[in-house]
């Protein structure tokens, strides 16, 4: 396998270039583990052929038959024109489309012009409601594919959206993934129109804020944000100390955590880039010729795992209409060592339908919560079913959370 590296990072220098000695050969074997997640990824869903097609544009090897059927789904979704298709998506499809060097597409349909109208669309929500239609997270895929693409867009509007402010960034909780999009956007524009004070103060503010949620460990903010994290602190060095961020010990434990973590075909795309010293503002450069390659069959694919245990375990489980205040139900339930959080919203739902009942809507990350006790979350309404597990939100989807004994768990509608 052949990896084009980048060093971005000074810290993260040697173990990027060990990457590709000899010594390293368990890393290597770790990277051809996600690089098989991707291109083995059958999941219909448009986000995983956009984030694998920009995944695969840093790996010097082709996989036609992955790549092939990864662009068809995105020039459909293009092409469908659907005004369903959120501005977030529509941005990520662009870029899919750069990396696969699908470039004449982009300007024989006027995609940028198109991108640009979903943005507006977002900007007038904010104008209007004080949100955007979507989230923050899609406004950042937006100005980032506009910015690549050599689109317009006014910088001073750019730097007063992005400006650090509580109700963009925060769900609870700072949203690493939120700002370090934010800040692969903004870096974009900076490098195009250097000198604009105020969009260099965003960086600065959202870089300071970022380098705050390095944990002990390395891990930026949980372990499915520190790719997205890694790529911000790479554009941005200038803003921070070599002592305020250890690259290597945040590679080396990101590393660690494959193959149990990044088993589903998003988050091993999500990834990728971090892992070889790449960023999302290097889907322009390089070029457009790689080398025919196949999988090596040698590499295992990473298999889900289901419950075995013939010991059970007993959890607590809630459910909480947090918004109105006006339905609160619990119960314990004893589930196999080693369930799901899905196990247990299973097993109480035999136990009492009205009260545990559920909807699931299936997506690239797994099943999503919709409706819990006939209560239906709604993007209109920007609420959502939230799960926690001692009070404390969950950085897992239901399919992925593997609960333990004495576990307090609970899914709450919230507003975000
Ligand atoms: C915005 C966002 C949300 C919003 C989505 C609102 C909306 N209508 O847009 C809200 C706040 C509702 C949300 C909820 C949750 N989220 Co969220 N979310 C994100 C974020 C920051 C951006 C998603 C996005 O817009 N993508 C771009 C668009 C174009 O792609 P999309 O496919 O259309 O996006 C949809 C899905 O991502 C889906 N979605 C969002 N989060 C989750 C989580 C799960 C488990 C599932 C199944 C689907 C899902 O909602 C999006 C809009 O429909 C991502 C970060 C990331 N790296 O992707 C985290 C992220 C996907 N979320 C995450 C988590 C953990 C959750 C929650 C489980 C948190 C919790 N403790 O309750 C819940 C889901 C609970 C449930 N009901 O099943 C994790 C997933 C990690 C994992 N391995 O599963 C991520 C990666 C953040 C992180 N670093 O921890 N999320």
């Amino acid at each position: 396998m052949v990896l084009s590296l980048a060093f971005s990072c000074y810290a993260c220098d040697f173990l990027f270039s060990s990457l590709i000695t000899e010594v390293s050969s368990k890393e290597k074997d770790k990277l051809a583990l996600l690089i098989n997640t991707m291109v083995n990824s059958n999941d219909p869903y448009s986000s995983i052929a956009s984030h694998v097609l920009m995944a695969l544009k840093f790996v010097d090897q082709h996989y036609p038959k992955a790549e092939t059927t990864f662009l068809n789904q995105v020039k459909l979704n293009i092409m469908q024109c659907d005004d369903a298709v959120t501005s977030g998506q529509f941005a990520l499809d662009l870029l899919a489309l750069t990396a696969a060097c699908q470039t004449c597409i982009i300007k024989d349909y006027e995609l940028v012009k198109k991108l640009e109208q979903k943005f507006q669309a977002e900007v007038d929500s904010i104008d209007k409601h004080g949100h955007p239609l979507t989230t923050y997270y899609q406004l950042g895929l937006d100005v980032l594919a506009i910015c690549l693409l050599n689109g317009t867009y006014s910088t001073s509007k750019i730097a007063d959206l992005f400006s650090v402010d509580s109700k963009k960034y925060y769900n609870e909780q700072f949203s690493v993934d939120t700002g370090a999009l934010a800040v692969l956007a903004l870096t974009c524009v900076d490098r195009k129109n250097p000198d604009v004070k105020e969009i260099r103060n965003d960086i600065r503010m959202l870089v300071e804020r970022i380098l705050k949620e390095i944990k002990p460990d390395g891990i930026i903010g949980n372990i499915y944000s520190t790719g997205r994290a890694m790529q911000a602190l790479f554009v941005t060095s200038q803003y921070y100390k070599e002592k305020d961020w250890n690259c290597t010990k945040t590679l080396q434990n990101v590393l660690n955590h494959i193959p149990e973590a990044f088993h589903r075909p998003i988050t091993a795309s999500q990834v990728f880039p971090a892992l070889l010293g790449k960023t999302y503002l290097d889907l322009t450069h390089g070029s457009c010729q790689s080398n025919p390659g196949d999988l090596n069959n040698s590499v295992p694919t990473i298999t889900e795992s289901t419950p075995q245990s013939q010991e059970n375990i007993s959890v607590k489980y809630q459910v909480v209409d947090f918004i109105t205040k006006d339905f609160k139900k619990s119960t314990e339930v004893s589930v196999p060592k080693g369930s799901f959080f899905l196990n247990v919203m299973e097993k109480a739902q035999e136990k009492d339908q009205k009260a545990f009942g559920f909807t699931t809507k299936s997506s690239e990350w797994g099943p999503y919560v919709t409706s819990v006790a006939g209560i239906e979350a709604s993007s209109k309404d920007r609420t959502y079913w939230q799960l926690l597990n001692n009070d404390q939100p969950l950085s897992q989807g239901v399919a992925d959370f593997v609960v333990s004994k004495g576990d307090k768990l609970e899914v709450r509608l919230s507003r975000y």
